[in-house]
């Protein structure tokens, strides 16, 4: 049986947010702006099923998958690409490729302590943020 992350989870660190935004070549703005945000994560996990919403007052991001099945992601609002997305359950972590034009791209949550963790890797950048139940 796996981990529930279901839940509202707000963030309490965010490491290396900018380059990571970089290498999505999102814009010097937005990442002085996105970089001060602290989003939300708000997770339905129903069996194999979930939604994620992040939220901020920037902008809203929601992604919805069905674990081992491959879907078409469009990171509208973010670096407005299409990716072919899967995640999957490697052990107690829950993991998700983005094949697309970004090399090396996808993230990685998983609990520790109580808290909610991710890993967010494009190219040679990795982002580190934790969550704290709200
Ligand atoms: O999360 O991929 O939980 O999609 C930044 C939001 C979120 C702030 C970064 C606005 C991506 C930035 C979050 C404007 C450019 C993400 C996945 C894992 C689910």
């Amino acid at each position: 049986t796996h981990p529930d992350l279901s839940g509202t989870w707000n963030m309490v660190s965010n490491e290396n947010f900018e380059p990571y935004m970089q290498r999505l070549d999102v814009d010097f703005a937005t990442r002085k702006v996105a970089k001060l945000l602290k989003p939300q994560k708000v997770i339905e996990q129903k069996g194999d099923s979930f939604t994620i919403r992040t939220l901020s007052s920037l902008r809203n991001y929601l992604v919805e998958f069905t674990v081992g099945k491959e879907f078409e992601e469009d990171t509208k609002g973010l670096d407005n690409r299409k990716c072919m997305s899967t995640v999957s359950w490697d052990n107690d972590r829950l993991t998700c490729v983005q094949k697309g034009e970004k090399k090396n791209r996808g993230w990685t949550h998983w609990l520790e302590g109580g808290e909610l963790h991710l890993e967010l890797c494009c190219e040679d950048q990795v982002c580190k943020q934790v969550f704290r139940k709200a």
